[in-house]
């Protein structure tokens, strides 16, 4: 799985060329593109800027020294570059295991390409068939929403820290509900429906945003776009 994860993450390199301002997603493949960025841009002198997706992203981009800017210091994204948790046949993701979805769909939604990384068991046949929807709300309406959220045929967990003493805080200072649809029919509708309740800060159905997905499967890398 690792090498599938390197393999995917080496092969979105392929798009990086000099001068570029790159959107830095968050996650375990993500992190490897990061590395191998770092090193790129050592070895080549490259002239290019990282905008975070996250308190995470940020750091490993400290760390492989990718030269970094925030949002609103750039003029454009030329691409991003982020893992998913799944990818349905339209290319339509579910993001947010890393609690980082919004400054994600903040970054990615702005990008000129938005490339996906992932292997090939996050494919499925149709949106939520096997992962909640994260849903960031402001912490003091996330009992109302997730009764809300029953509507839609759906349940609304609050994500716990692993360590179980309290909720999961976002970088925005927020808590996250994962929300287990029974069938997601329509994924761009349900990404409008769920941000218009109050207090929903952002979801993690990512319809009609990415250009291209790379998937690491053991016979080589497959791009789907
Ligand atoms: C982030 O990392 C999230 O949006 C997504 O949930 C997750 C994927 O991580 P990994 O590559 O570790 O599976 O991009």
């Amino acid at each position: 799985m690792e090498e599938l994860k390197k393999t995917v993450a080496m092969e979105a390199l392929s798009f990086v060329e000099d001068d570029m301002v790159i959107g830095l997603g968050t996650g375990s493949t993500t992190s490897y593109f990061l590395k191998f960025l770092g090193d790129r841009i050592r070895e080549e002198e490259l002239e290019i800027y990282g905008v975070p997706t996250s308190h995470q992203s940020r750091l490993l981009a400290l760390e492989y020294g990718i030269p970094i800017r925030a949002l609103d210091e750039v003029d454009a994204i030329d691409i991003a570059v982020d893992g998913a948790d799944e990818v349905d046949p339209n290319l339509n993701l579910i993001k947010g295991r890393g609690a980082a979805l919004t400054m994600e769909k903040i970054v990615e939604y702005r990008a000129g390409t938005f490339i996906v990384l992932v292997d090939e068991s996050k494919l499925v046949n149709r949106l939520g068939e096997k992962m909640p929807v994260p849903v960031e709300v402001i912490p003091a309406a996330w009992r109302a929403i997730a009764e809300e959220i029953e509507v839609f045929n759906a349940r609304a967990e609050l994500r716990m820290a692993k360590k179980k003493d309290g909720p999961v805080i976002t970088d925005n200072g927020n808590f996250i509900l994962d929300v287990k649809f029974e069938r997601i029919d329509d994924p761009l509708d349900m990404e409008i429906e769920l941000n218009t309740i109050p207090g929903v800060v952002e979801n993690g159905i990512f319809a009609d945003i990415a250009d291209i997905v790379l998937v690491g499967t053991p016979q080589g890398v497959k791009k789907l776009e």
